[in-house]
């Protein structure tokens, strides 16, 4: 039939279509799409006893367009990385119950029971003992897994060339790594921090820097990420008394360097801290990037020894991961500003009533984590930087 673009009222055939439902006396379906590119429906039983989720790609970025055309085979991307993702952390994903390529369209289960934790996060809530650490046993699992230390060299091969994805990579290279820095039509901001928005285009060692990063970005085949890992690609909350936290959205996934997927989480963790202290609300915000990167690290390291290379040393791994936690700082940084003078701002920011020092003081870290990267060599170093801001 080829790829047609499916409407509300069109999910109950289409889930009967492709043998997810059968009693289509017996479904309601309502359009839940949130984020920027996609499209989401959500299909339930009359007594909610049966749900299921229908993700679509449009062949357009969905908050432009038409006018913003965008291949929708970036869902094979994302199903794709739930794959290797359901290999090593099944429990940190929805489970996906059926992909069509055709449609470029994904069945997978309804978290509608969870929070979007940014939402959460902006509701004033604090992020808990686990989050952040799940976050980092998820990026050190597929990490590992997919990188040179976790999968034998030829297998390694197929999966980076199946990976690549041109046109994500491409708006990531230009929203992220290159636009803020100059002038393009895609960047807005605040008034109250245009001083900083104009001092940046003009900072020489600034570019250099975020140069380096997006460099990295297109080079780095370190492992599969991600690749949009940010607090709204990440869902909390409680089933049979325990907790849960999904990541989801991997459509951005293609082999790059790893520290990108922890850089979007701290960023993005950093924000919230300045939300939170402007609303004098903080809690817990300070400690999510050292539980983050412990557990990333923790989980790594744990992983080693079953590593299929042993060329590579215990000294090789001290090496390599504070690589990573340097490119992480970098990231980081390239994340804040961008989601604050460049294209796809952040609500932590923009729904405060006054977001101008929050704003200021994050684009200010953001800049230091690119500049003086090399010079954090901890958490406690980074938080230094928040607190000097
Ligand atoms: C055109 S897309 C802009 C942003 O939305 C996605 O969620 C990614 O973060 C991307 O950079
Ligand atoms: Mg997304």
């Amino acid at each position: 039939m080829g790829y047609r673009i499916l409407e509300t009222d069109d999910i109950p055939a289409y889930l009967s279509e492709r043998g997810h439902w059968e009693d289509l006396g017996d479904i309601a379906v309502r359009e839940v799409s949130d984020g920027n590119m996609n499209r989401v429906f959500l299909a339930s039983s009359a007594d909610g006893t049966r749900s299921l989720a229908v993700k679509q790609a449009l062949p357009w970025v969905r908050v432009a367009g038409p006018s913003w055309p965008m291949n929708p085979d970036r869902a094979d991307a994302e199903a794709r990385a739930y794959e290797q993702i359901a290999k090593v952390a099944p429990d940190k994903i929805p489970a996906i119950h059926g992909y069509d390529p055709e449609n470029y369209a994904l069945v997978m289960e309804d978290m509608s029971d969870l929070e979007v934790l940014r939402t959460l996060l902006n509701e004033g809530a604090s992020y808990g003992p686990h989050t952040s650490a799940r976050i980092g046993e998820l990026v050190a699992r597929l990490s590992f897994a997919t990188s040179d230390f976790g999968m034998p060299s030829a297998e390694r091969k197929a999966l980076i060339a199946a990976s690549v994805s041109p046109e994500l990579c491409e708006i990531t290279e230009d929203v992220v790594l290159s636009e803020p820095y100059l002038e393009h039509e895609h960047n807005h901001w605040h008034e109250g921090v245009d001083d900083l928005a104009v001092s940046f285009r003009a900072d020489a060692e600034l570019r250099t820097e975020v140069a380096e990063l997006r460099h990295l970005f297109m080079t780095g085949a370190q492992a599969l990420l991600h690749g949009d890992l940010h607090t709204g690609s990440v869902m909390v909350g409680t089933r049979d008394g325990a907790p849960v936290v999904r990541v989801f959205d991997p459509e951005f996934s293609f082999v790059g360097p790893i520290g990108f997927d922890l850089g979007l989480y701290w960023a993005n963790a950093l924000v919230s801290e300045e939300r939170a202290r402007a609303l004098g609300g903080l809690t817990d915000h300070a400690d999510q990037l050292r539980l983050s990167w412990e557990a990333f690290e923790t989980e790594f390291r744990r992983l080693w020894p079953a590593r299929v290379d042993t060329f590579f040393d215990d000294a090789y791994l001290d090496r390599f991961l504070r690589k990573v936690w340097t490119e992480s700082l970098g990231y980081a940084g390239t994340e804040i500003i961008r989601r604050i003078i460049g294209f796809a701002h952040l609500t932590d920011l923009t729904t405060l009533e006054d977001p101008v020092q929050a704003s200021r003081r994050a684009l200010l870290i953001g800049r230091e984590l690119i500049v003086n990267r090399r010079e954090l060599a901890d958490v406690e170093s980074v938080r230094a930087v928040v607190r000097a801001m």
